[in-house]
């Protein structure tokens, strides 16, 4: 083969793929068979439906859904009776149009078409009649030829109402007719009739199916009726109604129209779930789950790229995670940041020491700090120092993160009457294990200071704090240590401020 040739051929085979494809593709219109339960797949891109409604309720309300199946015929003979009474209940519609005597009948049949498949995927419609033509043994005439004519009611009917006398009138057009063969001549039932017909009517009511389901038409269903006339003594002609016991008999809307999954013009819809505790400010305080649902009503096959299960177990400012899914009507994609803040702020407190002790009235200023690592401190208190009445106290600072974290701290402390204080210095003095005579004279002077404390004599008290400390400041390095006389000085001059 030349290589021209080859081209062309490939050029062959690369048009013969494009033509397959624009024949597998969709239909411009398609309904989704799942819409129509029932419908048979005939595998060439078209769905058959059977609409074979039942009797229904029979009290006026039957309208031709389902299972309200709405028929009845009218009929016209010598009596008048006849021509006022209602056939809705009836197993058989009875046809008639004589020339020898007043026999006449017609049936009315009516299908709620609502529910049914759209007139852009319509492709056929048929009206399925199981029909029964016959004559009476004996009698002698000849069995005409049969048209049966499908025309449409001008107005609304009742199933349990409708009679001869009543019955709408017709709309002049013929909508459908059939011809119906004579196969079976010479045949005999068992009451000894001849019947000349017996089987389904085939009619095409394509047309006024589209008619009905766009409104062109007002749905009042058909007339069905006998065209030719003919000399009906005897003869019968009838077809099998809703109410028939034998449900496979009854009349059928057969439905073909162009089905198949729907194309997909959409992508997937992504959606994160994201599981855990909410804080504030859009931090999670608990471990976070983050998992996706992707759906895509229009394809069954859907390819997901990332949106694995994750859980995010440490504290972090921000990690993002994506899913992005494809389908046949294109791609998606999402992503979600979550931002973990589980931890507490730190709080480290200076002032007080847990355990301190204070002097009654001391001016003691609190010290201690707050800070958040993560999501940043939202807000940190605490109480004052509080000196103004003596014993057990605790201080309590508490600080909150943006996320909603809190934590506290509480530092215990004690408040010291100035007479408490200065028994502390005296078995601090003795504690010191100081030459006695010294230890003698730094007690004395504290006992007398005690001792105008309880008289309420601040002033006597303070001078005799001061005697205290000139006198630990003389023995300072001598007979007191110098670093033990700087901490008697010290807490000699906590106890005075105090008392001032
Ligand atoms: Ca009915
Ligand atoms: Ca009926
Ligand atoms: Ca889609
Ligand atoms: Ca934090």
């Amino acid at each position: 083969m030349s290589t021209a040739a080859m081209k062309a051929t490939r050029l062959m085979v690369a048009m013969f793929l494009v033509a397959v494809l624009l024949v597998t593709s969709p239909p411009a219109f398609a309904a989704d068979p799942n819409d129509y339960p029932g419908s048979i797949d005939n595998l060439d891109g078209t769905y058959t439906l059977v609409y074979q409604p039942s009797g229904g309720a029979n009290d006026g309300t039957d309208q031709g859904g389902i299972a309200g199946g709405k028929d009845a015929f009218v009929l016209a003979n010598e009596s008048p009776v006849t021509a006022n009474t209602n056939y809705g209940q009836a197993s058989y519609t009875h046809h008639f149009n004589s020339t020898c005597n007043p026999w006449q009948g017609w049936s009315y049949h009516q299908w709620d078409v609502s529910a049914l498949p759209p007139v852009e995927d319509i492709v056929s419609v048929t009206l399925v009649l199981y029909q029964k033509i016959g004559r009476g043994y004996g009698w002698g005439y000849q069995n005409p030829t049969t048209t049966m004519l499908v025309q449409a009611p001008a107005a609304p009917w009742n199933e349990m109402t409708l009679s001869w006398n009543n019955k709408p009138a017709l709309q002049p057009e013929i909508l459908s007719q059939v011809d119906l063969p004579t196969p079976n001549l010479g045949v005999y039932d068992s009451s000894g009739s001849n019947i000349v017909y017996d089987g389904y009517v085939q009619i095409d009511i394509t047309e006024l199916y589209k008619d009905w389901k766009t409104g062109a038409r007002p749905n009042h269903g058909i007339v069905y009726r006998r065209s030719n006339a003919w000399c009906e003594n005897a003869n019968f002609n009838y077809v099998y109604t809703s109410d028939n016991p034998d449900s496979g008999l009854r009349p059928q809307v057969k439905i073909v129209y162009l089905g198949g999954p729907a194309e997909d013009t959409t992508p997937p819809v992504i959606t994160p779930v994201v599981e855990g505790v909410l804080g504030n400010d859009g931090w999670y305080t608990s471990d976070v789950t983050v998992s996706w649902t992707v759906t895509d009503d229009e394809s069954d096959e859907i390819s997901i790229t990332g949106g694995e299960t994750v859980v995010v177990t440490g504290d972090t400012p921000g990690v993002t995670f994506t899913c992005e899914a494809v389908s046949a009507g294109g791609s998606a994609t999402a992503s979600v940041t979550v931002k973990r803040d589980a931890t507490a702020p730190m709080i480290t407190i200076a002032a007080p020491q847990d355990g301190s002790e204070y002097i009654i009235g001391e001016a003691v200023e609190a010290d201690w700090e707050a800070a958040d690592g993560m999501s940043g401190l939202a807000d940190a208190y605490a109480g004052a120092i509080d000196t103004a009445t003596p014993g057990a106290k605790t201080f309590t600072v508490t600080a909150v993160d943006t996320a909603g974290n809190q934590a506290t701290l509480t530092h215990d402390y004690s408040v010291l009457s100035a007479a408490d204080a200065i028994d502390r210095l005296i078995a601090r003095v003795r504690s010191l294990n100081l030459h006695k005579g010294a230890e003698t004279s730094l007690i004395a002077k504290l006992n007398a200071a005690k001792s105008s404390l309880i008289r309420k004599n601040a002033t006597a008290a303070v001078n005799q704090l001061g005697a205290f400390i000139n006198e630990a400041e003389a023995q300072s390095g001598k007979k007191v240590p110098a670093s033990d006389s700087d901490d008697l000085i010290s807490q000699a001059a906590r106890i005075i401020e105090a008392i001032r």
